[in-house]
């Protein structure tokens, strides 16, 4: 992954918890008292995007989300370029989310393409508040709005012979412009292991902060897996297949002894270029902040662990 030391963003684009806190507040209120249409509504959160609230999840994390300015600014999309803010840049223009399908084959019973706007009602909308823990030793604290992907697997009936899940990313050169670069072999793969997919905390995202996801965080749907790095969490998910092999994800393709197919987040585990003993965290990058130690499994090993059990997790990087 092409890396860059300190992400180039002002703190004039940083809007702290609070802040944003308080404008939601506002919006309420406003929106209870009648003050406020829907395109008003839209206005007062400045992007225009519709909201999408999801049930507070116990399985959230405590810790304060990242502010939404920079979840939705420093992004790694590289279908719209490799540098941070070519996502935020590029994708909210050009991205057509409407009409969007998702095929969902391989080794199911029941293949069948799904309407966004039908798996946008599969099942309940949770807020999940996740730790994000990017493989260039960043992270952040993101409230995701999704569903878990085993309540799609289900409705699809896998067969005995589905052993893994491919998810395949949208590559269309007339809305990604990155995809003339050669970075990587489109489209974006990735890949799971069908009990990583099953997993509850596995979650298929449609939403951040109470709305729809911005284009530059994978609308209109993403898969978000937290106990791994963030390239397994593929955005802008066109196609889920079943299969018996294990796939092939785009970064283990483009340098295999850099990136693995587990990807599991493990600080014993160096990156053959960093180490992955400690991260930083958007918006606590000054003079003074404190780089965090990473966790093993990003801090889910609780629920996680007995996923490897016997496992040697240094060859199974
Ligand atoms: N299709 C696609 N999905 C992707 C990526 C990408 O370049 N293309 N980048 C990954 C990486 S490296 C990370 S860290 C996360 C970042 O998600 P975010 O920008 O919403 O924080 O998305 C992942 N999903
Ligand atoms: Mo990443």
């Amino acid at each position: 992954m092409l890396i860059r030391h300190r992400p180039d963003i002002a703190p004039s684009e940083i809007t702290p918890q609070h802040v944003w806190r308080r404008r939601r507040e506002l919006l309420r209120s406003a929106l209870a008292a009648g003050l406020l249409g829907a395109a008003g509504a839209a206005a007062a959160q400045g992007a225009g995007a519709a909201k999408l609230p999801g049930k507070p999840s116990p399985l959230s994390t405590m810790e304060p989300p990242t502010p939404y300015n920079l979840v939705t600014s420093y992004c790694n999309f590289y279908e719209f370029g490799t540098e941070k803010d070519d996502p935020p840049r590029h994708a909210p223009k050009r991205l057509r989310t409407r009409p969007w399908q998702v095929l969902v084959d391989g080794e199911v019973r029941r293949p069948q393409t799904f309407d966004i706007d039908d798996l946008l009602k599969l099942a309940p909308m949770e807020e999940r508040v996740y730790r994000l823990r990017c493989v260039e030793a960043w992270s952040a604290v993101v409230p995701w709005v999704g569903y878990p992907l085993a309540e799609l697997i289900r409705r699809v009936e896998p067969t005995g012979n589905a052993k893994y899940v491919e998810f395949t990313t949208l590559a269309d050169p007339q809305q990604m412009p990155g995809l003339r670069s050669r970075v990587l072999d489109w489209p974006y793969v990735e890949g799971l292991r069908l009990d990583e997919a099953m997993h509850p905390l596995t979650l298929l995202a449609f939403g951040i902060y109470g709305e729809v996801l911005p284009a530059q965080n994978g609308a209109p749907l993403r898969l978000v897996v937290p106990w791994k790095y963030g390239f397994k969490s593929a955005k802008s998910l066109v196609r889920i297949r079943f299969t018996e092999k294990q796939p092939l994800n785009s970064w283990q393709k483009s340098a295999p002894h850099e990136y693995g197919f587990y990807s599991n987040v493990n600080p014993n585990v160096d990156h053959p270029r960093w180490s992955q003993a400690s991260e930083r965290r958007l918006g606590e990058d000054g003079l003074f902040s404190r780089r965090r130690p990473t966790l093993m499994f990003n801090g889910y090993g609780d629920q996680v662990a007995a996923l490897y059990a016997g496992m040697d997790l240094k060859r199974f990087y």
